[in-house]
């Protein structure tokens, strides 16, 4: 089992989507991470695991590099791909909740920002709690949550940010919405929130992770 994990892992890292891609080229011809995640599941490898081992110390990796200027955005970019070459075999799992939605759940990436990875991460679990996902996608502004709320009252939500500087698109995007939707629940997060920066834009609650959010919607519903 470590093997097939630690090869998806290197594709991630390499930016190996599939076998057709041919990038790298020192793993031309070879599985990318499509072909191979495919296969850990088929050997009962938990999808859960592949994430938690494989995909998302890749994506780690993949930035202590960037970080180090080992790389640069296209590699970066391949990594991208290469992890949703892995998450399209994994969301059917994440998705697959309970029939009966329990609410609506907005989501989005702040204003300025393009990173969507963790936003669609956080979809699918929350989806597979059962809720109904509005995806706004990426770079997202006050208005257009604002105008979310308004055809789906009731619905909760859920900012996502990635960069420091889109970090403090949060905070006005929370401040429009509690000003014309008191009553909104939002939640928070992406690598560089913290809990008290949640605390701090007024925002109801922060997760570092996608179980996180999860468990708040669920026990906000007893
Ligand atoms: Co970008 N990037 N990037 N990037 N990128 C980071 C974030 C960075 C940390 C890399 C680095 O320098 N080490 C750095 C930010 C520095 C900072 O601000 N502190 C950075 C930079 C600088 C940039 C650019 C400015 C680079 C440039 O152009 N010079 C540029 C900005 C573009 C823009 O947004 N305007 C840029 C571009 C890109 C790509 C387009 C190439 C690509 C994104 C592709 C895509 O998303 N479709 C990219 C990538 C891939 C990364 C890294 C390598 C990986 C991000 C990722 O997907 N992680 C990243 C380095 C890193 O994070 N290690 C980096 C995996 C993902 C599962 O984790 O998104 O954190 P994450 O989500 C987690 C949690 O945070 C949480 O759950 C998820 C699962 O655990 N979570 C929530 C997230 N949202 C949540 C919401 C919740 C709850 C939990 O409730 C609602």
């Amino acid at each position: 089992m470590d093997d097939i994990l630690k090869n998806i892992a290197r594709c991630v890292e390499t930016g190996k989507i599939d076998k057709a891609s041919p990038y790298p080229p020192a793993l031309k011809g070879q599985d990318g991470a499509d072909e191979l995640t495919r296969m850990a599941l088929e050997e009962k490898i938990r999808p859960d695991e592949i994430l938690e081992k494989a995909l998302i110390p890749a994506m780690e990796a993949v930035g202590e590099r960037f970080s180090r200027k080992e790389i640069y955005v296209p590699q970066m970019l391949m990594a991208a791909r290469a992890m949703n070459g892995a998450m399209k075999h994994l969301k059917p799992f994440f998705q697959s909740g309970e029939a009966k939605r329990k609410g609506k759940f907005i989501i989005g990436t702040v204003s300025g920002d393009l990173h969507d990875i963790g936003k669609n991460l956080v979809s699918m679990m929350i989806e597979g709690g059962g809720w109904e996902i509005i995806d706004l996608g990426v770079d997202v502004g006050p208005d257009k949550f604002l105008k979310a709320i308004e055809e789906n009252p009731g619905a909760f939500i859920g900012l996502s940010a990635l960069l420091t500087t889109t970090m403090e698109n949060m905070k006005k995007t929370v401040s429009a919405v509690k000003e014309k939707h008191p009553g909104t629940r939002i939640l928070v997060g992406g690598a560089p929130v913290t809990q008290e920066y949640c605390d701090r834009i007024g925002a109801d609650f922060y997760s570092p992770d996608p179980q996180g959010a999860v468990n708040y919607l669920k026990q906000i519903l007893v």
